[in-house]
């Protein structure tokens, strides 16, 4: 017998999947292991049930386990595995295209299938640089991202995102990028219930970027409708208003990378509904197919797509070189359709909505609770800023990570910052009993 054939049963070795975002060394002396799945929980491998804080990676909105949609992908591998989308077609992508049109805000319905976020941001990034070509401007090819934000890890991603150490090893990044001040703001707004009071101003300083570079080069600013990653960075009330209007006034483009906040994460099926604020594009993916099967996609303005579709359309001729082998793949699609029926049939688009009430009440019941320095909530999001102890940044609520996990809650955590974000399923007892869970730990780690 070869001797990596291990029966599936026994414990696999750690030392050759190299773990992703992770402190590998460290993981292998403590491992964390997850075995099974369904509805608000986790199964870990000792036995012990986790209740889902987090949504796996914010991408499991309805849930674990959902029958439909694995009957969906095993009956469409079983009926066709894979089909080009290259100059060939299968209607699974035009059909998932049509009803995530449904759900996306009004004329953004032009989609173009990846699979991943950093494959959307990057694929954003490309199209808003190609249609100020295709519009006859090409000297517009800055790109704007900010401070403190997180588009994936590609290079385009990187370029644009705000996290240092996302950066400073892989340079030289995409040239011709520029950066927005980040809106976290706790001196003036620690505590804020929804959207926080203080810094639409900070969207002025595009009207500085656009004076010092000159709008005529710029082709696209892309932001998080609200900063996930980085620990729920909130957009100050009135702010992407104000960004989306000084956009408008020097004709450029405004992504919203909506990885995190779509598919009924801050209440409505995306945050540029919840904030009644129209990007061109939308960057997408994770709850697109409820997490079950990779894919992302970035929603497009029609007119930024039919920008692309002039010339001759009896020739072959490619309008945008640029797609990825699975973009579209029939797995991933049957994935998205049974996903989308689940989300519509169980109004799990507007859940997070009706939840919002009582989920931040518990959230701001911790605001006493050890080493707590801010608490902030929308939609089914919510985060938990912890003071870092001198000298040892991230440990707090690394403690809490462990000791929550421990106890059956699993929550994410970003240096001193606890983010949550559950499957919108999550009833009103899970929410008692997530943030029961999480108020014991912050006591009982900060006892020093
Ligand atoms: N954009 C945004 C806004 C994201 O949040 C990506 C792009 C990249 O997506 P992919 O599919 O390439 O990973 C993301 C991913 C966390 C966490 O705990 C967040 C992400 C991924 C993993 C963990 O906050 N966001």
């Amino acid at each position: 017998m070869v001797a990596s054939m291990a029966p599936a049963n026994e414990s696999p070795s750690l030392d050759q999947f190299w773990m992703p975002f992770t402190a590998n060394q460290h993981f292998r002396k403590d491992p964390r292991m997850l075995v099974g799945a369904e509805g608000m929980y986790y199964t870990a491998d000792d036995g012990h049930t986790v209740l889902d804080g987090t949504a796996g990676l914010w991408c499991v909105n309805a849930g674990h386990g959902r029958r439909e949609i694995a009957d969906a992908v095993g009956e469409q591998l079983r009926t066709m595995d894979f089909g080009p989308t290259f100059q060939m077609g299968h209607p699974l992508p035009f059909r998932l295209a049509e009803r995530l049109s449904e759900f996306l805000p009004r004329g953004l319905d032009r989609v173009f299938f990846t699979n991943s976020g950093s494959e959307s941001v990057d694929t954003a990034l490309k199209i808003a640089r190609a249609y100020q070509h295709a519009r006859g401007e090409p000297g517009r090819w800055r790109l704007i991202g900010r401070e403190r934000a997180y588009h994936g890890v590609n290079f385009g991603g990187i370029s644009v995102g705000g996290i240092v150490n996302n950066r400073r090893r892989f340079g030289p990044l995409v040239g011709g990028v520029d950066h927005l001040p980040h809106t976290h703001d706790l001196e003036r707004n620690a505590f804020s219930v929804g959207l926080p009071e203080h810094g639409a101003e900070r969207a002025d300083e595009l009207e500085r970027l656009v004076a010092l570079h000159g709008a005529e080069t710029i082709a696209a600013v892309i932001v998080e409708p609200i900063a996930g990653s980085t620990g729920v960075l909130l957009p100050p009330k009135g702010y992407l208003e104000r960004l989306r209007a000084i956009c408008d006034k020097h004709d450029i483009l405004l992504i919203f990378d909506e990885v995190i906040t779509g598919f009924g994460r801050t209440g409505d099926s995306f945050a540029a509904d919840r904030f009644g604020v129209m990007p061109d594009m939308i960057t997408m993916a994770k709850g697109m197919t409820n997490g079950a099967i990779p894919m992302g996609g970035v929603a497009v303005r029609r007119e930024i797509h039919d920008a692309f579709m002039h010339g001759d359309a009896r020739g072959p001729g490619i309008e945008l070189f640029h797609g990825y082998t699975y973009s579209g793949h029939p797995a991933a699609c049957a994935a998205g359709l049974a996903a989308m029926d689940i989300m519509e049939r169980e109004g799990l688009f507007t859940r997070g909505g009706e939840l919002e009430a009582h989920w931040g009440q518990r959230a701001h019941e911790l605001a006493n609770a050890p080493n707590v320095i801010d608490v902030r909530n929308q939609g089914l999001i919510a985060a938990i800023e912890l003071a870092p102890r001198p000298g040892g940044p991230g440990e707090r609520a690394f403690e809490v990570f462990r000791h929550c996990f421990d106890q059956g809650l699993l929550i994410r955590v970003t240096a001193d910052i606890i983010a949550l974000s559950p499957p919108l399923i999550v009833s009103s007892e899970e929410i008692d009993r997530l943030f029961s869970i999480l108020g014991e730990a912050l006591y009982a780690c900060g006892e020093e």
